[in-house]
C-alpha cells in the first residue's frame, strides 16, 4: 500500500477545530443537525469507492452485488417510514431531488406554482436565477399580509388564472405547519400535479407531528439532512405512476453516479427515524422552537405570524431596532457564539443579502438534548447580543457563558 503514512494535518487540524466549534457553540441554523455516529460510519465507508451508475438489479458496473442490498434497504426503510409506493434516494440534494421532479413530470416553459422566495420559499421553487426559474414558468403565491400564513384563496386564484401542470408547497422559511390537502384540493380542480417539498420539516413529519403529504400529493421530497438527521443529500417518494418518470429523470437525466456511501447512511437514518425516540425527537423540537419563540418574544422581538408550530421561527427585527438588519445581528451573534442566518421576512424592504429578519431553529440544539431552561437562556443571549452588538466586553462574556452552556451538551465530545 502507497498511502501516505503521515496524518495531514493540515487538513485534520481543520476538521477537529470545526468539532470544536460545534460543541462550544450555539447551532440555530434551522436546516442544521448533528448526525449519529452510525450515520457517520456509513459516510465514511468503503461504499465510497464503489460506481455504480443505475438502478439495484440494472446496473452500468460490475460488483455491485453488495451496494445493490444498501440501496434497496434504504428504499424499503424509507418507503415504510413514510408509507410511500415508490423511493428514489440517489439524489445528491434536496436541489437536486426538486430538479429531478420538474424534469421528469414537466416539459420546458410549462408553468408551475410555488411560494416566493422573499416569503419562505426555496431558490428552486422558481427563483429566476435557478435553473428552476429559467426552463419553467414559475407563478408565485405568497402570505397574508394579516397573519403571514399561506394565503390560499391567492393559491387558488391563480390556479384557476394560470392553470399550473405543477402546484409545488413546502418552504425553507415558514414557521407553521403546512396542511397539504387544500393544495391537493387546488391541484385536482385545475387537473395539477401536486409536489410537496418536505426538505425542513421530513423528521416532524417521521416522528409524527406535522401531517404527512406522501398521503395526498403526487410527488414528496426532501433533505435527509435537516430535522430527519441523516447524511447530506436528497430523497424523493411518489406514487408508482411517476416512478419511472422520476428514476429516468434522476439518472441517467441529472446525475450520473450515485453516492453510495451516502445512500448507505441515508438508510442509518432512515432506521432511527422509525424508533420511538425518534417521535420524541420531533415531539422535542417543535416544543423548543415554542418555548424559545415565547422568550424571544417575551425581550420584545417581533416573531413572523405571532410564533411557530414548527422547527423554526423567524424574528422580525424591524420593529425592534430600525437600524438593525438581519445580517448586522447575524454577524453579531456569530461573534457571541450563536450560529444562524439572516432571513428575508415577508415584503422585506431590504435586499435578500442584508435583510430585516433571523431565522432561528431548535433541531440541533434539541438532538444535544436542550430543552426549555437553555432554549430561555439562548433567548436571554441572543437579546444581550443585540442590545449590546457593539460592546466587546458583551460579546466576550457571552461567547464564554454559551460555551460553557454548549459544553454540558457536546455532540461529540473529545
Ligand atoms: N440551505 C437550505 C436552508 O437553509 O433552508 C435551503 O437550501
Amino acid at each position: 500500500m502507497s498511502w501516505p503514512t503521515d496524518r495531514d494535518t493540515e487538513l485534520f487540524d481543520i476538521v477537529d477545530a470545526e468539532r470544536d466549534r460545534q460543541n462550544r457553540t450555539v447551532q440555530l441554523i434551522a436546516s442544521e443537525n448533528f448526525t449519529s455516529p452510525a450515520v457517520m460510519e456509513a459516510t465514511g465507508s468503503v461504499l465510497t469507492n464503489k460506481y455504480s451508475e443505475g438502478y439495484p438489479g440494472k446496473r452500468y458496473y460490475g460488483g455491485n452485488e453488495v451496494v445493490d442490498q444498501a440501496e434497496e434497504l434504504a428504499r424499503d426503510r424509507v418507503k415504510a417510514l413514510f408509507g410511500a409506493e415508490h423511493a428514489n434516494v440517489q439524489p445528491h440534494s434536496g436541489a437536486n431531488a426538486n430538479m429531478a421532479v420538474y424534469l421528469g413530470l414537466l416539459q420546458p416553459g410549462d408553468t408551475v406554482l410555488g411560494l416566493r422566495l422573499d416569503q419562505g420559499g426555496h431558490l428552486t421553487h422558481g427563483s429566476p436565477v435557478n435553473a428552476s426559474g429559467i426552463l419553467y414558468r414559475f407563478v408565485s403565491y405568497g402570505v397574508t399580509p394579516s397573519d403571514e400564513r399561506i394565503d390560499f384563496d391567492q393559491v387558488r386564484d391563480l390556479a384557476l388564472e394560470h392553470r399550473p401542470k405543477l402546484i409545488v408547497a413546502g418552504a425553507t422559511a415558514y414557521p407553521r405547519i403546512i396542511d397539504p390537502q387544500p393544495f391537493r384540493d387546488i391541484a385536482d380542480e385545475v387537473g395539477a400535479l401536486f409536489m410537496f417539498d418536505a426538505a425542513h420539516i421530513a423528521g416532524l413529519i417521521a416522528g409524527g407531528v406535522h401531517p404527512n403529504p406522501v398521503e395526498v400529493a403526487d410527488v414528496v421530497t426532501f433533505t435527509t439532512h435537516k430535522t430527519l438527521r441523516g447524511p447530506r443529500g436528497g430523497c424523493i417518494l411518489s406514487r408508482a405512476d411517476h416512478a419511472a418518470a422520476i428514476d429516468k429523470a434522476v439518472f441517467p437525466g441529472l446525475q450520473g453516479g450515485p453516492l453510495d456511501h451516502v445512500i448507505a447512511a441515508k438508510a442509518v437514518a432512515f432506521r432511527e427515524a422509525a424508533q420511538p425516540e425518534f417521535a420524541e425527537y420531533a415531539r422535542n423540537v417543535v416544543s423548543n422552537a415554542a418555548e424559545l419563540a415565547e422568550a424571544l418574544a417575551s425581550h420584545g422581538l417581533r416573531l413572523v405570524s405571532g410564533g411557530t408550530d414548527n422547527h423554526l421561527m423567524l424574528v422580525d427585527l424591524r420593529s425592534f431596532d430600525a437600524d438593525l438588519s438581519g445580517k448586522k445581528a447575524r454577524l453579531a451573534l456569530d461573534r457571541a457564539g450563536i450560529s444562524l442566518n439572516e432571513n428575508t421576512v415577508p415584503d422585506d424592504p431590504r435586499p435578500p443579502y442584508i435583510t430585516s429578519g433571523l431565522r432561528i431553529g431548535t433541531p440541533a440544539v434539541t438532538t444535544q438534548g436542550m430543552g426549555h431552561r437553555e432554549m430561555r437562556e439562548i433567548a436571554f443571549q441572543i437579546h444581550r447580543v443585540l442590545t449590546h452588538r457593539d460592546d466587546d466586553k458583551v460579546i466576550d462574556a457571552t461567547r464564554a457563558e454559551l460555551a460553557e452552556l454548549c459544553t454540558k451538551f457536546a455532540p461529540y465530545p473529545a
